[in-house]
């Protein structure tokens, strides 16, 4: 099974969505989707967004904001119901609270409908008040890095990425339990300890800062932790697998993946998304060294693979033209950089995704990078040094609950300077030190009508949303 029976699927799929359209004939649906890698802060985001709706003071560069054309923006229940909501309210209160702290980790698709009612559009305004719905998406991006496993049989996946582990220490145990299987009769021990194993390799290596590895599920698997479509591992075929053996089941259980896991993905959530923001933490990897920004790269390269035409546009045509027209790319955490240093960030992502982008040619979608942050944590200093200023920012230590000031150090003005020695790879930076720490989110003082601090938030609904309020 590969794409085009994702295509098939949507194809059918499409009598039942016309109802669901047209009860929205009157009042657009606009889809947002944010992803990114464990990590990347697309809860903060969504919160910071949600919050940002609703109250507006904050959000100069929206410019339905700005003229005044949202009258009222409200929460509503979501149209589906077998997705878990987003629990907004609850990660709000934590970033708010008198002891202000970052939310838990989330580990499934989750969804959120706010409505907003907008000034009539024609300048005449005899079309009276407008409404748009807003449905936010909060899926992992590790789910998109599957779309890669679609085309690949069981045996092909299993040697790419045993080749991909080849030379790394994470995977030694894994290699030594490999060792000595025999491809006799099922043995569901057996295959429970070999997935876990596999678990555990994929798990050191996101530890490691490495993230390009499939199945993309293994360490966010949703609801379907401890099912049999996720137990299976990477095991290298026999010259005459048996029937009824480790390997054919193995290889049974790898197709169930496909069409029971990624699949209903692709059809249900990832279709249906018509903006999209992927978060990418990019200051983390350029902290942890050459290796983990190039794997970062890797793992961005793969999750635009699910973009591009021959792929997202197949599915795309065949669900009525609807698709991705805009593609966000934020670099998150960027309150941890003097604002003087932000443009750098964003250009390291450009470029970081350039090659990709090129590539790709997302068939007419607009894209765009930036550098933000969901929540600052953070305000300006400037230290003097040896008679010389650095522009650095201060907040709280998560570690220590104390304010600090800290200086993440000099992004180079030109992407390549860490590009290149990460896809050479280089060991570690030769021009200095990248250091980022944790902070706790500050203890926020909001008046009445402002949202959670940001930066550039609003700038992001506005390349998101602008064009259709
Ligand atoms: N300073 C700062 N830190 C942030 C910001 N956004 C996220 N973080 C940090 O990044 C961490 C992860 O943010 P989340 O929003 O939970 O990330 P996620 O992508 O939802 O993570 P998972 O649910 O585990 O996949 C937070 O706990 C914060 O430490 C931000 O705007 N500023
Ligand atoms: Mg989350």
């Amino acid at each position: 099974m590969g794409v085009t029976e994702i295509a098939q699927d949507l194809a059918h799929g499409v009598e039942s969505r016309v109802s669901a359209l047209s009860e929205a004939l009157f009042d657009p649906v606009i889809r947002l989707g944010v992803t990114g890698l464990a990590r990347a802060g697309k809860t903060v985001f969504i919160t910071s967004l949600v919050s940002n709706l609703l109250d507006r003071a904050r959000m100069a560069q929206l410019r339905a904001a700005a003229d005044g054309r949202i009258e009222a923006v409200w929460l509503q229940p979501q149209p589906d119901d077998t997705v878990p909501r987003f629990d907004y309210e609850g990660h709000r209160a934590a970033l708010t609270g008198p002891a202000p702290h970052w939310p838990e980790s989330t580990r499934a698709v989750s969804e959120l409908r706010l409505s907003l009612r907008l000034k009539p559009a024609g300048f005449l305004g005899l079309t009276g008040p407008r409404k748009v719905h807003l449905d936010i998406i909060d899926y992992p991006g590790e789910w998109l890095l599957d779309l890669a496993l679609m085309d690949l049989s069981y045996q092909q996946w299993t040697d790419g990425v045993l080749a991909r582990v080849a030379g790394r220490d994470e995977a030694a145990g894994y290699r030594a339990a490999l060792q000595g299987l025999a491809d006799t009769g099922w043995d569901e021990m057996v295959a429970r300890r070999l997935a876990d194993g596999w678990r555990d390799v994929l798990a050191a290596l996101r530890k490691a800062g490495l993230s390009d590895v499939t199945p993309g599920r293994f360490l966010m698997p949703g609801e379907l932790d401890g099912s049999p479509a996720l137990t299976f591992a990477p095991v290298p075929r026999p010259e005459a697998p048996a029937r009824g053996g480790l390997w054919r089941e193995m290889e049974r259980r790898f197709d169930a993946y496909k069409s029971r896991v990624v699949r209903p993905f692709f059809r249900d959530h990832f279709a249906r998304i018509d903006r999209q923001v992927v978060l990418v933490d990019a200051l983390e990897a350029i902290h942890a060294g050459p290796a983990a920004l190039e794997d970062m790269r890797r793992a961005m390269a793969g999750i635009l693979q699910a973009f591009r035409p021959g792929r997202g546009g197949l599915l795309a045509e065949l669900i009525g033209g609807q698709k991705v027209q805009r593609i966000l790319f934020a670099a998150t955490r960027a309150d941890h950089l003097h604002h003087a240093q932000h443009p750098r960030l964003a250009a390291i992502l450009a470029a970081m995704l350039r090659e990709a982008r090129d590539r790709a040619d997302f068939a007419g979608a607009q894209t765009a990078a930036m550098a933000i942050a969901s929540l600052r944590a953070t305000t300006e200093v400037d230290l003097s040094r040896g008679g010389e200023t650095i522009h650095a920012v201060q907040g709280i230590l998560q570690a220590t609950g104390r304010p600090a000031a800290m200086y993440a150090g000099d992004l180079p003005v030109d992407p390549s300077r860490l590009l290149a020695p990460a896809r050479e790879g280089a060991g570690a930076w030769l021009d200095g030190d990248y250091g980022i720490m944790r902070l706790a989110p500050a203890p926020l003082d909001l008046r009445p009508g402002q949202g959670l601090p940001h930066i550039r938030l609003d700038r992001a609904a506005e390349f998101l949303l602008g064009d259709r309020l």
